[in-house]
């Protein structure tokens, strides 16, 4: 499914007059888009004065607290669940699954009674809205706005400040405008991704109404590398290995790798579409070792293959050139691969 509900169900939502304090929760490892648009949104709620507060998994990474403009983002810890306030409403921001919460999906069984607010962008499995609601508590109310074809949830967010016919009461400003800039940016790959439409061009024209610096924001979402970082990505292209089609190309970072080059998981942002700019590549895909039970795959393709379906049949989701999948036990990153190409070559022919 592509679409569930629309912007006007979000609206409604936000004019019920008795929301006191909403809580943010953006998915796990949050990108430039989960974090821009949490925190516009939540300076949107602000100004409706009603109390918001956003709790993410894990730090901040540095390269993205442009993004945050010094919003002060809460990160759960042991004792987050038995000293946290009751909200009036929890939005799930930028992933429509309780799993994507990771560790803070006990907030949401904590307040069962609680109604939930979904806004998202990424495909939906279920083959219905019945069936997607299945996936939920019974008991919590349960309001949806997802478009799939939409660039960015930061996109989407935008729409409640500069769709003027909404009347939400939201009003940009220059910081709230450059963390949804941050956002659209960060998913579109500087409006370079074919998810970039019409409305995302439109939308950030809105944006650069603020005398947006363009040129920071692109420099501290895709620039402002270190050495160590290049010369990782350089040591990922020189080995990384070509199917015999030459259309899929493919390398797995064993954990010691990232030691030598001083580096993070953080590092590898960006890395997989990197690879995906090789010429004449329909599928790229950048298996990670995280630890000795856990194993991350990024993958990006162009329109010979659809992703997010691949990364389906393993479990994992996204976007339909951009997806992930983590495989949790003791696995072997070659058989992984192998098995992936083996499913992809089978989608590329039939296509
Ligand atoms: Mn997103």
């Amino acid at each position: 499914m592509k679409k569930i509900g629309s912007i006007n169900n979000v609206f409604n939502v936000l004019s019920d007059p008795s929301l006191q304090h909403i809580l943010i929760l953006p998915h796990v490892r949050a990108d430039a888009d989960a974090l821009g648009s949490a925190v516009a949104l939540a300076r949107g709620i602000e100004q409706l004065d009603i109390k918001s507060e956003i709790i993410v998994d894990e730090e901040i990474p540095a390269y993205l607290k442009f993004i945050i403009d010094d919003y002060p983002i809460k990160i759960y810890r042991n004792n987050t669940l038995e000293t946290i306030q009751k909200p009036s409403l929890i939005i799930l921001l930028d992933h429509h699954a309780l799993e994507r919460l990771k560790q803070r999906k006990k907030i949401v069984e904590k307040f069962r009674d609680v109604p939930i607010l979904i806004i998202d962008h990424h495909l939906i499995q279920a083959k219905t809205e019945s069936e997607f609601r299945k996936n939920f508590d019974s008991a919590q109310t349960l309001t949806i706005w997802i478009e799939s074809e939409r660039s960015s949830v930061s996109e989407m967010i935008s729409e409640l400040f500069i769709n003027d016919s909404l009347k939400c009461g939201f009003s940009l400003t220059r910081s709230i405008a450059t963390s949804l800039m941050g956002g659209i940016y960060g998913d579109t790959g500087g409006l370079r991704y074919a998810n970039s439409g019409i409305r995302t061009f439109e939308i950030c024209a809105s944006l650069m109404r603020q005398n947006l610096a363009i040129n920071l924001i692109s420099n501290k979402l895709f620039g402002e590398k270190t050495l160590d970082q290049l010369n990782l990505i350089g040591e990922v292209l020189a080995n990384a290995e070509l199917t015999q089609n030459g259309n899929i190309i493919w390398f797995v970072v064993k954990s010691d790798f990232l030691d030598k080059y001083n580096a993070t998981q953080d590092d590898l942002e960006g890395l997989c579409s990197q690879m995906r700019d090789v010429k004449n590549i329909d599928l790229a895909i950048l298996v990670r070792e995280i630890s000795s039970d856990e194993i991350r795959v990024n993958l990006r393709s162009n329109q010979a293959i659809d992703v997010s379906e691949l990364a389906g049949k393993y479990g994992g989701g996204g976007h339909a050139r951009a997806a992930g999948i983590t495989f949790k036990g003791s696995n072997d990153a070659n058989l992984i691969v192998a098995d992936l190409i083996k499913q992809a070559e089978i989608m590329i022919c039939a296509k």
